[in-house]
């Protein structure tokens, strides 16, 4: 059985309701995946991962689920489904599933059976007692803002839920609980999928249920006591049992050591993992709903210490800027108006050369930029919109609370794939209105301009993707961090066995020296986003304005 080659392949993230909507209902569909596979193949990425389709209310876009069986007649069917699978394998594309299993949604069976008393269920998820002041029982906070705990007064007690008031915590020290989760993940292996992202699958483990006076209360449930065991015990009774099958888990503020073991060759639990540390660099500590200007030299750092870390414990990593719930790359890290291109460019090349599978998510192939949203009413995403009224009831005007929201609202991502130049941007017929505006850049920035320009951020990205296929420094190489102490340049040396690459990002909008102790002899630059390059001039590197390079020798 062929084990799949996880670190030479590039993943392309779907959300499916903002990717293509195939029956004009204003909503993105399975359907609409399914006709935009040429395009991903075009692309040359080797899996899809599809956020959640299935039953869901949709308080959380469908990571509030209701039935982990069955598709939400909103995305497609079972059919719509098996057709995906199979049309992909076709093309050599493979599936990444998304499952939730940390929580589910408040109309799920179970939680409705628990509601309903039964004690079997009750048990399925965290009901406690609150204190006898009439508080919580502890005084986590929601991420979502608020309160983690819901008052249910026919039982007089709270039930736990770390997101929404609708989708209530899991209880995975209950092993039917375990059972029920494996049960889920075998049905979906059995349909051919071949990969599964775990969402905050680092939170399942609950520990102490304290007072947290230090923070949120998420340092009693991150990287939980039992977390390896359980995750462990899922890779032993489902996935594990197949070479083929590519997992990745979604490590919220994890921590180093934890990954190590998430994420080792050897360790039995993940392929690799998600974490989040170098897109905090523009948070206050973890709190992100703040203006706090980017600090590079925190974004150099953390990545360095993960690549050089991770790459010494043998671990693996998921190498990302973008992804449904972080703003657009370009906007956060790059310009949007004179050097959009060049430093689009840029930003994927640092992805793309670094020790790890990097994942694409729809429109960065493009430079898609934030929404630009400037009202309450085209907000869809549960976090902001609670989190628009919290700021304000901490006293912010409505224009700051507006600022935060267009620089870190969820929704930055979630706007309409941007396809061609037609009215809502070819997402959905001309006449249909979309569930999310279209950012009206579609004019400019669209895939099927892109496609026929040899320079384009599209092009750039397919270049990126072949290097990592044709070139072994790229995946199995080391990495050694350059430029550290540089204002600007993120550089660092990839190396393995006779090939040697150095990868040079200028991460500012004006030209900039690199004093440098490199020898170029018997490099060529393969790589790189202005139509000729620079090379270095006695000992110094004269960098243009988010000027990338790749520098190979064999
Ligand atoms: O995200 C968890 C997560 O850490 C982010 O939602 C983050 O907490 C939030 O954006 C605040 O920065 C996963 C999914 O990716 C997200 O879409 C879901 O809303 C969330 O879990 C709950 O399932």
């Amino acid at each position: 059985m062929e084990t799949a080659d996880f670190k030479k392949s590039t993943v392309y993230q779907i959300y499916p309701k903002s990717f293509y909507d195939s029956n004009h209902d204003g909503l993105g569909d399975l359907r609409g995946v399914i006709q935009k596979l040429d395009y991903i193949k075009e692309l040359g990425a080797d899996y899809i991962w599809l956020t959640p389709f299935f039953v869901s209310p949709q308080n959380d876009n469908g990571y509030d689920v209701e039935d982990y069986y069955n598709i939400d007649p909103r995305y497609g069917t079972m059919e719509d489904v098996e057709e995906l699978i199979r049309e992909a394998d076709k093309r050599g594309i493979r599936l990444m599933f998304d499952m939730v299993f940390n929580h589910v949604s408040n109309r799920h069976e179970w939680f409705k059976k628990a509601m309903e008393g039964d004690p079997y269920y009750k048990n399925f998820f965290f009901f406690k007692k609150g204190k006898e002041n009439g508080e919580p029982p502890t005084n986590w906070e929601s991420k979502f803002g608020g309160s983690a705990w819901e008052y249910v007064e026919k039982f007089d007690e709270y039930y736990l839920h770390l997101f929404d008031v609708t989708q209530p915590d899991l209880n995975w020290d209950n092993e039917n609980v375990r059972k029920e989760v494996q049960n889920v993940v075998r049905f979906w292996m059995g349909k051919g999928v071949k990969g599964f992202r775990f969402d905050v699958v680092n939170l399942i483990s609950k520990g102490q249920f304290e007072d947290d006076y230090e923070g949120d209360g998420r340092r009693f449930y991150t990287d939980g006591p039992n977390i390896h065991k359980y995750l462990k015990e899922l890779h032993d009774m489902t996935f594990g049992t197949d070479a083929e099958i590519v997992t990745v888990g979604e490590m919220s503020s994890t921590s180093m050591e934890n990954c190590y073991q998430y994420a080792g060759a050897d360790t039995g639990e993940l392929s690799m993992v998600f974490n989040f540390h170098h897109l905090k660099v523009d948070f206050m500590g973890n709190e992100k709903w703040v203006l706090v200007p980017a600090d590079f030299g925190k974004l150099k750092q953390i990545l360095f210490d993960w690549q050089t870390q991770m790459s010494e414990h043998h671990a693996w990593n998921a190498v990302f800027w973008c992804n449904h719930d972080q703003p657009r790359v370009v906007s956060r890290f790059g310009s949007e108006d004179k050097y959009w291109k060049e430093s689009a460019k840029m930003l994927g090349t640092v992805i793309h050369m670094l020790r790890g599978t990097p994942y694409i998510y729809q429109g960065e192939e493009l430079g898609m930029t934030n929404a630009g949203f400037t009202d309450i009413s085209q907000y869809r995403d549960v976090e902001s919109i609670n989190h628009f009224r919290i700021l304000q009831e901490k006293g912010l005007t409505e224009p700051d609370a507006y600022r935060i929201l267009q620089i870190h609202s969820r929704d930055n991502s979630r706007t309409p794939m941007q396809w061609n130049a037609s009215t809502n941007a070819g997402f959905t017929s001309g006449d249909t209105k979309p569930w999310i505006s279209v950012n009206p850049n579609y004019i400019k920035i669209n895939a099927e301009q892109q496609m026929r320009e040899d320079d384009s951020i599209f092009a750039y990205y397919q270049k990126l993707i072949r290097i990592r296929k044709e070139l072994d420094v790229v995946a199995y190489g080391d990495i050694i961090p350059l430029a550290k102490d540089h204002p600007s340049v993120f550089a660092y040396r990839r190396s393995y066995q006779n090939e040697d690459m150095i990868v040079v990002n200028h991460f500012y909008g004006k030209d900039t020296d690199w004093k440098i102790d490199l020898d170029l002899t018997g490099y060529d630059c393969i790589l790189g986003n202005y139509s000729d390059y620079t090379k270095p001039q006695g000992g110094t590197w004269r960098l243009r304005p988010y000027e990338t390079m790749i520098w190979y020798r064999k």
